[in-house]
């Protein structure tokens, strides 16, 4: 069923214990939205935990809260709200089919691959899941402080890369120019997402490169498991070069291959403005935005590159 900010705000006042969730690999978005959240309900006197399979990123790591994400779920929850989360296996081990779960599940996403698994599904086309969560803050009837404005424009600004992508819209300033003249800092949250690479991830960057080969407009590159740190989260290392390889000018859409060491071969697919790689990342199990997506394929990793790059390459002569 699809919902409304207003419809969302009324069902999210009827509980008293609510537990958010942010996606597995997470990013600024989905945590900064999570946290914009938080702090709107925890104003109207709600309890909220928070929850997320995997540690949460650098770009996010200072916001107020960030410290309270856990990966275990909690007991007697009223509700759970995931947000940025574009299906169910996104929310990791905190999910649970409907019979277990004592209240509604409520779906804030902005990916158009989200089939609304949701008892309520609040799915927008907009840059960010931060910007959604700003109309439901709004429903709320809470007043942005510079704690919310600082979460919510989080997530806008790692989103379109600083207002960059091909999904940045005219509402996407106008959020960010509300979050701003709420308190929330640009330079500082730019800073906080762009500015702090480690020199031995960028060298590790520079060896992807170097073997990174194009053809027919599909430009790709691995970081093999040899090669990653120990106990690399992968999301850490690969977005950022996946969003670089996007960057070269012959490319029409780019991959990055990076072997876990679960036996899976996270792909991050990015692509130029024209392009729509959704579907090929939800075809092979993933999901994402036109400009964006992501899926992790069991396999090889020579098997799956093989296999991605040939979709890939049949959607460059397609849509091209
Ligand atoms: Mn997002």
């Amino acid at each position: 069923m699809v919902s409304t900010p207003s419809r969302i705000a009324e069902e999210l006042l009827r509980h008293r214990r609510i537990l958010i969730v942010s996606h597995v690999d997470p990013d600024g978005d989905t945590i900064g939205s999570a946290l914009g959240l938080a702090w709107a309900l925890r104003s109207l006197g709600r309890e909220v935990l928070m929850g997320c399979d995997d540690p949460v990123p650098e770009e996010a790591a200072a916001l107020p809260g960030a410290d309270e994400f856990s990966s275990s779920p909690p007991q007697d929850v009223d509700a759970i709200v995931a947000v940025d989360a574009s299906d169910e296996r996104r929310m990791g081990s905190l999910f649970r089919p409907s019979a277990e779960r004592g209240g509604p599940l409520i779906v804030i996403d902005h990916h158009i691959t989200n089939g609304g698994y949701g008892d309520l599904n609040l799915v927008m086309d907009t840059s960010a899941t931060a910007e959604i969560v700003l109309l439901v803050v709004d429903a709320l009837g809470v007043s942005l402080d510079a704690t919310i404005a600082r979460c919510l424009l989080t997530g806008v600004v790692t989103d379109t890369q600083g207002f960059r992508t091909a999904s940045t819209t005219a509402n996407s300033l106008a959020a960010a120019q509300r979050l701003m003249a709420a308190g929330a800092d640009l330079v500082e949250i730019s800073n906080q997402a762009f500015n702090r690479r480690s020199l031995s991830m960028l060298s590790l960057w520079g060896r992807a490169l170097t073997a990174a080969e194009m053809r027919s407009g599909v430009l790709w590159a691995e970081l093999p498991l040899a090669w990653l740190p120990q106990g690399n989260s992968d999301g850490q290392v690969g977005s950022g070069l996946a969003n670089l390889l996007n960057t070269v000018r012959e490319a029409r859409v780019s991959a990055l291959f990076t072997e876990q060491d679960d036996g899976l071969i996270d792909v991050s697919i990015r692509a130029k403005p024209g392009y729509d790689v959704s579907g090929v990342a939800l075809a092979f199990g993933g999901g994402g935005h036109a400009g964006a997506a992501g899926c992790q394929v069991k396999g090889s990793l020579a098997g799956v590159r093989e296999a991605v790059v040939d979709a890939l390459t049949r959607l460059v002569n397609t849509q091209g």
